[in-house]
């Protein structure tokens, strides 16, 4: 009965997957949906969380790591460091909000450019609260021209009704699983150890020089 000693590994691959985007447009309301299927009034997110969910898809048994980064400036510099080893990010927007889309190009797109360290990073591109139709601002028209321009995978989705929800998560670690060079990083013998402590890909070294 002890699974701890058995030899069956408990998953096929751990990928680390990253929640950005402004501060309010539920990033944390998605990953309590997708990982409790529940739905609450959060309060802002304070520097990083972090939460596992094993899930079976593409016929692979995976744990996902899945960080949820505070979108509140003042903690930019902390959550900066939440980039590195990821094999995808999730880049959430606020459907009712143009300056959180705005803010993608402004901000995001940014600092993955300067803090990923995964050149074959898959990026997802989500628009949350289509629930609030009749409030919305930004057209799905510029959600795709957005993703197509960034070479981001796109859904709009609600945390609130789970519309599209798992499927953020799914298509994203669809396309993580058709990428060889993410898939040999997150493989089960390398990540098993410590998911704390992960193996780093070779950091680009102009990235981390200073001045
Ligand atoms: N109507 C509606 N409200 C939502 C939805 N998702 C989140 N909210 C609400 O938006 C507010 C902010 O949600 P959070 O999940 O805390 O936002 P966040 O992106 O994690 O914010 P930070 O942690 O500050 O970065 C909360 O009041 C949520 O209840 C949604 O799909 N529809
Ligand atoms: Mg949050």
């Amino acid at each position: 009965m002890d699974s701890s000693s058995s030899s069956q590994p408990e998953f096929d691959y751990l990928f680390k997957v990253l929640m950005i985007g402004d501060s309010g447009v539920g990033k944390s309301s998605l990953l309590l949906r997708f990982t409790a299927d529940s739905f609450e009034d959060l309060s802002p997110t304070i520097g990083v969380d972090f939460k596992v969910k094993m899930v079976t898809i593409g016929g692979k048994k995976l744990k996902l790591a899945i960080w949820d980064t505070a979108g509140q400036e003042r903690f930019r510099t902390l959550t900066s460091s939440y980039y590195r080893g990821a094999q995808g990010i999730i880049m959430v927007y606020d459907v009712t909000r143009r300056d959180t889309f705005t803010n993608l190009s402004d901000i995001w797109a940014k600092e993955i450019d300067l803090y990923s360290t995964n050149q074959d990073c898959i990026k997802m591109l989500v628009g949350n609260k289509v629930d609030k139709e009749s409030e919305r601002v930004v057209t799905k028209k510029e959600g795709v021209e957005f993703a197509r321009q960034y070479g981001c995978l796109f859904l709009e989705c609600s945390a609130k009704t789970r519309v599209n929800v798992e499927q953020c998560f799914e298509e994203l670690v669809l396309k993580i699983l058709d990428t060889p060079s993410l898939l040999a990083e997150g493989s089960a013998s390398v990540k098993k150890k410590n998911i704390f402590k992960q193996s780093q890909p070779q950091a680009d070294a102009a990235t981390s020089g200073c001045c």
